[in-house]
């Protein structure tokens, strides 16, 4: 667990939990064919991860390609699970893995009304880039989170600051977001600085992520 975090803190990356499978549970399966008995999340927290990526990116004959920040968690965190055995799966990757049911158990997050899980400290501003999974059980107790923020948020900000209407609770319409930001309100607006649901959020405000980050995460929303 040391060298993993020596391998992964210097680029913005964290442990961020483990979930450790019962027997005969579903488990994805390792590069040898055995189901994994436990993974550990990696993730990044409000915009850790930014400057590590930038500057990797800006060493990258083709910028990092189509999808720049998938290959760059895939050079670092496929290096860090060659360097203790471990196999690496990756969120955007099919089949998707289920990185929110495994955050769910790893801290125990729940989804926010967005349907992107809400942590206690850093809000809505953090993710995961990649899961390793190991033939052991990790040794430990996962971290379980206090109460769910949105238990306590009377006005719930992010279920009326989408300009487009499509954040409503237990749907997020992702073909109203979208055609929204290719209006010009959206490219002024959530395209310029980040979903306006998102930032309405007052939890974890302060781990908000920069602003180029913000219109990189937008840009990847539109496609
Ligand atoms: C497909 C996908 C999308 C699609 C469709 C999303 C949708 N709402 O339908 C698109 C491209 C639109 C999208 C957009 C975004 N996504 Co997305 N997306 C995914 C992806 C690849 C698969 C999601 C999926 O279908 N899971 C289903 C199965 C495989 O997973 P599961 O864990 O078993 O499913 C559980 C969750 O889905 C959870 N859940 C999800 N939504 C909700 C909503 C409610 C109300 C409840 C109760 C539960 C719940 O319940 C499921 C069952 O337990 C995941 C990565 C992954 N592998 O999980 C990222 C992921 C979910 N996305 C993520 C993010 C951050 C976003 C964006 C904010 C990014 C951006 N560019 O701005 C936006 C906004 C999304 C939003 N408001 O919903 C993060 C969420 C991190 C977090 N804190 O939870 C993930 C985990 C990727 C990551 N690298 O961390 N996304």
């Amino acid at each position: 667990m040391t060298n993993l975090r020596a391998a992964l803190e210097p680029h913005g990356l964290f442990l961020r939990g483990f979930v450790n499978f019962a027997d005969g549970e579903a488990a994805p399966a390792l590069s040898d064919g055995r189901p994994a008995a436990s993974v550990l999340l990696v993730g990044n927290i409000g915009s850790s991860i930014w400057p590590a990526f930038c500057r990797w990116r800006e060493g990258q004959a083709d910028s990092g390609g189509a999808d720049p920040l998938d290959a760059w968690s895939k050079a670092i965190i496929g290096a860090a699970a060659v360097s203790v055995g471990a196999t690496a799966w990756f969120p955007s990757d099919p089949p998707w893995q289920p990185f929110q049911q495994w955050a769910m158990r790893a801290e125990g997050l729940k989804a926010s009304p967005l349907g992107i899980l809400i942590h206690p400290v850093y809000g809505l501003w953090h993710g995961y880039r990649g899961a390793l999974g190991f033939c052991r059980p990790v040794d430990g107790e996962p971290l379980m989170a206090e109460a769910h923020p949105c238990d306590h948020c009377p006005d719930k900000p992010c279920l009326t600051a989408c300009p487009a209407g499509a954040v409503r609770p237990g749907t997020f319409d992702v073909p109203a977001c979208r055609a929204h930001l290719r209006t010009r309100q959206g490219q002024g607006g959530c395209m310029a600085s980040g979903c306006l649901s998102r930032a309405a959020c007052p939890v974890g405000a302060d781990y908000r992520y920069d602003d180029a980050q913000l219109r990189f995460h937008m840009a990847a929303l539109s496609l």
